[in-house]
């Protein structure tokens, strides 16, 4: 299958769709220059162990090299733009119901253009106090830090002077209160899920696929490499978002 032709099923099934759900994950981003988690030698998880830095225990024995990683993490994402791919969905979702859920943490479909963006595993801009009580949002500009080993001491909450922390979801945490009841609804009330960019390994995030298919709604995965999803899937497109996402709203314009 050509990765520069839009499957001719995958033409039916968005002209037909008038509501779609876009699940997207690191791959999503990976044209912006944003490494994914898991890729070979480019995934931050190469170098670093994605169990010793994006986990509770890690931020529990060793909060600034955490918090130095997420600060570094913040400026490459500010510093990054939206690729074409999540440029396409923006385009798309001014004249289709087109809904996104996010594993990313960074905010580019929003700077696209999407403003029906539901973010499973929390926000990299939204730091708050670690104190779960408290939880007092954290808007004070970040140091500049060059290296993503650097460490950075979390400041403390002006509220409650507990250690600041990022605002996203490690393993073993609770997502935000009611993203995956509206991701389940949005993907059930869908004509056509899209699974752009993820390893598809990362739960429960990885059980609305076979949601949408569990309920008759067709699936299909855009990925340039195949997935623990693939084999579960209505139909696998090997191209990339960057390349892929534009030739599939492009098929379907209104005609000149
Ligand atoms: C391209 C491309 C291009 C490359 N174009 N594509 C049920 C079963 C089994 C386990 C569990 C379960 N329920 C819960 C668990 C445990 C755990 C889990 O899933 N573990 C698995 C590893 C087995 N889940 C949790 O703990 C979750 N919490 C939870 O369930 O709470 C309830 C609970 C609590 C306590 C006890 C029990 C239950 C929380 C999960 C949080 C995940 N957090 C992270 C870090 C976020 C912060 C940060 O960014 O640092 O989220 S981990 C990391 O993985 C990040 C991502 O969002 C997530 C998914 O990764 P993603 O997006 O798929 O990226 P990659 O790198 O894996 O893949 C990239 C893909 O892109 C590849 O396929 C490439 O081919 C492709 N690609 N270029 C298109 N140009
Ligand atoms: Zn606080």
């Amino acid at each position: 299958m050509s990765a520069d032709l839009v499957p001719d099923e995958l033409v039916a099934w968005v002209r037909q769709a008038t509501t779609v759900t876009v699940l997207t994950g690191a791959g999503m981003s990976a044209e912006s220059g944003i490494a994914t988690f898991r890729d070979a030698q480019t995934g931050l998880w190469e170098r670093y162990d994605p169990m010793q830095i994006a986990s509770v225990d890690a931020w529990l024995s060793d909060p600034s090299l955490v918090y130095g990683w997420y600060v570094w993490r913040v400026a490459v994402a500010h510093a990054a733009a939206p690729n074409a791919g999540h440029l396409a969905l923006a385009d798309w979702a001014r004249r289709t119901r087109v809904r996104i859920v996010t594993q990313n943490v960074d905010d580019l479909h929003e700077r696209a253009g999407n403003s029906d963006v539901v973010h499973l595993h929390g926000e990299l801009m939204a730091l708050r106090c670690s104190d779960e009580w408290c939880g007092a949002p954290y808007d004070q500009p970040l140091p500049i830090v060059s290296e993503p080993t650097e460490r950075v001491t979390p400041p403390p909450c002006s509220v409650c002077g507990a250690p600041v922390r990022p605002g996203v979801v490690w393993f073993g945490e609770m997502l935000p209160e009611g993203a995956m009841d509206t991701a389940a609804d949005l993907v059930l009330g869908s004509d056509l899920v899209l699974v752009v960019g993820t390893s598809g390994i990362v739960y429960p995030a990885a059980m609305l696929p076979d949601l949408a298919r569990g309920h008759g709604v067709p699936v299909v995965e855009i990925n340039p490499e195949a997935t623990d999803l693939s084999d579960r899937v209505d139909l696998c497109w090997r191209t990339t978002a960057a390349r892929g996402l534009p030739l599939l709203v492009g098929s379907d314009a209104p005609a000149p």
